[in-house]
């Protein structure tokens, strides 16, 4: 923690003077989001270069998709798409994590030259994700998860999002530290819409002052997600496509950054570069403030 501006860093990753950008490459046929666009190794490493030269901090690496419905990828399958994009991007010098529920995914990742476990299930899919990352040493991602089905009424009931959110994540922190792995080397991250609606998804927006609390760097991944459709939805209630969500992302990854977030995760990192690099300049312009 840098006692100046409290922000948050994490052992074993370099440290930014702001909220980092993690950029997503999707090796995938079905992402949502990017339509399946760098399904082959030369263009996913390619994409990964473009989001550091456009100002990712670090890109973020993952073979299967976690949208709604879509079927797991076998682990032969999953392996084949992101280890060699893994160990193009680390040998250019990129920071890589790899985005991941399988822990012999992570382990060859991290062989690879990946510096960053993002499980989406917190550990919870496989029993052997945390002993892996304590093996390794590796900073860790714990998402908050309910489970493989998601959407709106699968598990997605709340009476109060925040609490129970921060309450399933600390649970789930304590399960990871007792596997061995760091509490420096942690990093929660809410799982906005994983089992949840639109609107809780905006309330824990509102609250991430209240995650920050569990006492972990916390990474925000709002990128193109339903609930922005929702939000942008004209009168005729039909959303935007995916694609036409970038902007209302860089809009929540400067909200994120003004309230500390550690990392925001995106798909278009321009804006996004961007609207950190401004929560960083307020951020700054009212830490001189103070010292006057
Ligand atoms: N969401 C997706 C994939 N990976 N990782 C973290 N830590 N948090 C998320 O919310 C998250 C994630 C699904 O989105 P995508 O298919 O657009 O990448």
């Amino acid at each position: 923690m840098n006692k100046r501006s409290g922000r948050s860093q994490v052992a074993g990753l370099p440290e930014w003077d702001r909220c980092a950008v993690m950029g997503v490459v999707n090796v995938t046929p079905d992402s949502f989001s990017d339509g399946g666009h760098w399904f082959d190794t030369t263009a996913a490493v390619k994409h990964g270069l473009d989001l550091v030269a456009e100002g990712a901090d670090l890109v973020d690496v993952g073979g299967e998709s976690t949208r709604p419905g879509a079927a797991r990828v076998d682990e032969a399958e999953e392996l084949k798409r992101v280890i060699p994009v893994v160990r193009g991007l680390a040998s250019e010098g990129v920071t890589v994590s790899v985005d991941t529920m399988r822990a012999s995914v992570a382990e060859r990742s991290l062989a690879a030259g990946a510096v960053l476990v993002n499980d989406v299930s917190g550990g919870l899919a496989d029993p052997a994700m945390i002993p892996a990352v304590a093996a390794a040493g590796a900073p860790f991602v714990v998402m908050h998860w309910r489970g493989f089905l998601q959407g709106s009424t699968v598990r997605g009931s709340y009476v109060d999002v925040v609490s129970e959110v921060i309450d399933e994540l600390h649970a789930r922190v304590e399960a990871v530290l007792a596997g061995g792995v760091a509490a420096d080397r942690i990093v929660v991250d809410p799982g906005l819409g994983f089992s949840k609606e639109a609107e809780h998804d905006l309330i824990l927006l509102a609250h991430l002052d209240r995650l920050r609390e569990l006492g972990h760097p916390v990474l925000v991944a709002a990128s193109r997600k339903r609930f922005l459709g929702r939000v942008l939805a004209g009168p005729e209630g039909a959303p935007p496509p995916a694609r036409e969500r970038d902007a209302a992302t860089a809009a929540v990854s400067a909200l994120a950054a003004h309230q500390g977030a550690w990392a925001v995760r995106v798909h278009e990192v321009r804006a996004t570069a961007d609207a950190v690099r401004v929560a960083r300049a307020v951020e700054g312009a009212r830490i001189a403030e103070g010292d006057r």
